[in-house]
């Protein structure tokens, strides 16, 4: 065990010094050096055939071009985002890690507007009938070893984000000079509470994502919203208030909903975020409008109409969730924009780039995807990469990460591709594994461990999916961890506890610890993980509205700070090693109750164990060797199998 550490370190270091063979003394006499001597062909020890890369020189005939980027399929997103040639005598050059044995099909994009080929190197037609340059598969004699998907330098790698949903009214009340109340609403719990931008940049400033560990904010739709009361979603017969930023009515960047702020507000604390590396996603609501909206009347083409001739076209009313689910109003006062008619949809992605460029975010969390044309979110990704990423320098991904309610993969999977549509999707199926088998004990830890190796694949290598526990749709998370949870692993009960009877917070520490094992997958997996606000402290609440209670800054029970302390401990493992977040994961146990897994990078190896059952158990796969436990800050020994206390998790890393 120790000796493939070293030998991983020790390749590492020999190819970041560009093969020099000299270099080799720096690091001392290994053991066994001829272990570590790539052969012809060889490659570093223990890297994955898939990984392996060549540098290789690309060159472009110079004229009088101002710019020219290669770019091809020799990167994951290769064909979107290129490498910057530099001028050199009377040729362009880039030199470039591609895969090794592969050939690889490139082009130049010369003066950011045009694409080209270099007539005197070969060519290939792909299959949309393009004519590119092509280079034969290259087997160099010291192969590279690059995790796939590696972006460019200067390029944020979206797998390395962890996403945090600040639901702002529902935050912290930084300024209660803007705080708003709706008349007539059926209860507190559905008015305004206060929460606004300025609390949400006081947070940031305080450090308090930094300790958590996230690096990412989603943020309510900042648009300004209907100051009517509306009826609740799933026509509950009570009176909400818009707290929530789903029911728009002015569009507007330049001035966006007064309960949480300014926009002034809005800047300053994307400013704070980003001043402290955080990047800033908004929610976006392009399903409907608010009735009241202005655009609404003076365009009313632009919508469906609520009756279609026959039906009254409220979905799951006249009209089908599914079958009319592009067209259907959510409820009677939220006319749905019809982006067949394409004024409606070029003026609705006009406003997408408006509220990007006004604000500088870095990405969109886009509402209820699946409830619009299709035309909506391609004609946004071209504008988004035309107008938006290609005055970038370096060009950015701009992350589009969409919800797609289902349980099925492919209802999922028909939305991403990151050159055209979604870079991903919130894992509603995975959450669904990961539920049944952690928190609810319904289904086997080797069932999850059997569901993720198909997931980790099944949206396409380039996908940036985000898992999750819990969001604002489905009853708090942690009333399913609890010894006898409160609703089914689809939540189908979740609401019948939202306006009476509703749960307290959980005192047994049963229901913490399982929830800390749901987050030890989450965070050691691959993804952009997503916390629901106050899930890091298991914030209690039946479904909607009352899983949108007010954060608890205060008050805090042992037990939620206990799993506070290890959503913390986790992230930094996550931020510590890229293995969690861009590894190979292979099971080396996985039964009932109990699942160790390694994960690989180069450089970089761990072993995660999880026992979900009510006892300590004896885990098997852990490798001889001396280990540190990272969660426990001591001494583990692999070998023999590995006690793991009750609903505990536990990960170790090779001395
Ligand atoms: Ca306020
Ligand atoms: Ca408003």
């Amino acid at each position: 065990m120790k000796r493939h550490l070293l030998a991983l370190a020790f390749s590492f270091a020999l190819f970041a010094c560009g093969s020099d063979a000299s270099r080799t003394t720096d690091l001392g006499q290994p053991p066994d050096a001829s272990f570590f001597i790539p052969g012809p062909d060889a490659g570093p020890p223990s890297c994955p055939e898939a990984w392996k890369a060549c540098s290789e020189a690309f060159t472009y005939p110079a004229g009088n071009e101002t710019s020219v980027e290669l770019r091809g399929d020799f990167r994951a997103d290769g064909w979107m985002s290129g490498v910057a040639m530099v001028k050199l005598g009377n040729q362009w050059t880039a030199k470039v890690n591609v895969p090794y044995n592969k050939q690889v099909q490139y082009k130049f994009f010369t003066n950011g507007t045009t694409w080209t080929i270099d007539p005197a190197q070969p060519t290939i037609t792909d299959a949309s009938s393009s004519i590119n340059n092509v280079r034969a598969p290259v087997q160099c004699a010291a192969p590279l070893c690059e995790e796939p998907g590696a972006v460019a330098a200067g390029v944020y790698d979206w797998r390395d984000a962890v996403i945090y949903f600040v639901f702002v009214d529902r935050f912290f009340d930084g300024n209660s000079a803007n705080n708003c109340d709706v008349s007539g609403v059926s209860s507190s719990m559905v008015n305004y509470m206060g929460g606004d931008w300025a609390g949400l940049k006081k947070k940031i400033d305080d450090g308090y994502f930094a300790d958590l560990g996230v690096n990412t904010l989603w943020v309510t739709v900042p648009a300004d919203n209907t100051d009517e009361k509306g009826k609740g979603a799933g026509q509950d017969n009570h009176s909400y208030s818009a707290f929530h930023g789903y029911w728009p009515k002015n569009l507007d960047p330049k001035n966006p909903e007064g309960c949480f702020g300014s926009a002034a507000d809005l800047k300053a604390l994307i400013a704070s975020a980003h001043g402290k590396g955080i990047k800033v996603l908004f929610d976006y609501a392009m399903v409907h409008v608010h009735k009241s909206a202005e655009i609404v009347s003076k365009n009313p083409s632009w919508f469906w109409p609520q009756y279609d001739g026959t039906r009254n076209c409220i979905c799951g009313q006249g009209c089908d969730w599914n079958a009319d689910g592009k067209r259907c109003w959510f409820t009677d006062y939220l006319p749905h924009w019809d982006y067949t008619n394409t004024a409606a949809r070029a003026y609705s992605v006009q406003n997408v780039i408006d509220w990007v460029t006004e604000y500088g975010i870095d990405g969109l969390r886009l509402d209820a995807i699946k409830h619009v044309d299709d035309r909506w979110l391609t004609d946004l990704r071209a504008r988004l990469t035309s107008g938006v990423v290609a005055e970038q320098s370096p060009q950015q991904r701009f992350y589009l990460v969409g919800e797609t309610f289902s349980y099925t993969q492919s209802d999922l999977k028909y939305y991403v591709d990151p050159s055209s549509k979604l870079d991903g999707q919130f894992d509603f199926p995975e959450r669904l594994a990961l539920i049944k088998s952690v928190l609810m004990r319904k289904s086997d830890m080797s069932d999850l461990a059997t569901f993720l190796d198909q997931n980790d694949e099944a949206y396409g290598a380039n996908a940036v999916m985000s898992p999750f526990a819990g969001n604002h749709d489905l009853g708090r998370v942690i009333h399913m961890a609890e010894d006898t949870p409160l609703w089914d692993e689809w939540s189908n009960e979740d609401k019948s506890r939202s306006w009476s009877n509703q749960p307290t917070q959980p005192t047994a520490v049963s229901a913490y610890e399982r929830l800390a094992n749901a987050y030890a997958v989450l965070f050691t997996n691959r993804g952009a993980p997503l916390l629901y606000y106050g899930d890091e402290v298991g914030l209690a609440g039946a479904g909607d509205p009352d899983n949108r209670r007010m954060m608890p800054w205060s008050g805090l029970s042992t037990n939620q700070t206990f799993l506070r302390d290890r959503v913390s401990a986790l992230l930094k493992i996550r931020a510590a090693h890229p293995a969690t977040r861009r590894g190979k994961r292979t099971t080396m146990s996985a039964s009932a109750d109990t699942w160790l897994y390694k994960l690989s990078a180069t450089g970089d190896e761990l072993y995660v164990a999880i026992n979900r059952s009510n006892t300590a158990a004896t885990v098997n796969g852990l490798p001889s060797g001396s280990y540190s436990e990272l969660l426990t800050n001591t001494a583990a020994a692999g070998g023999a199998g590995v006690l793991i206390p009750a609903r505990q998790a536990r990960v170790f890393v090779a001395k």
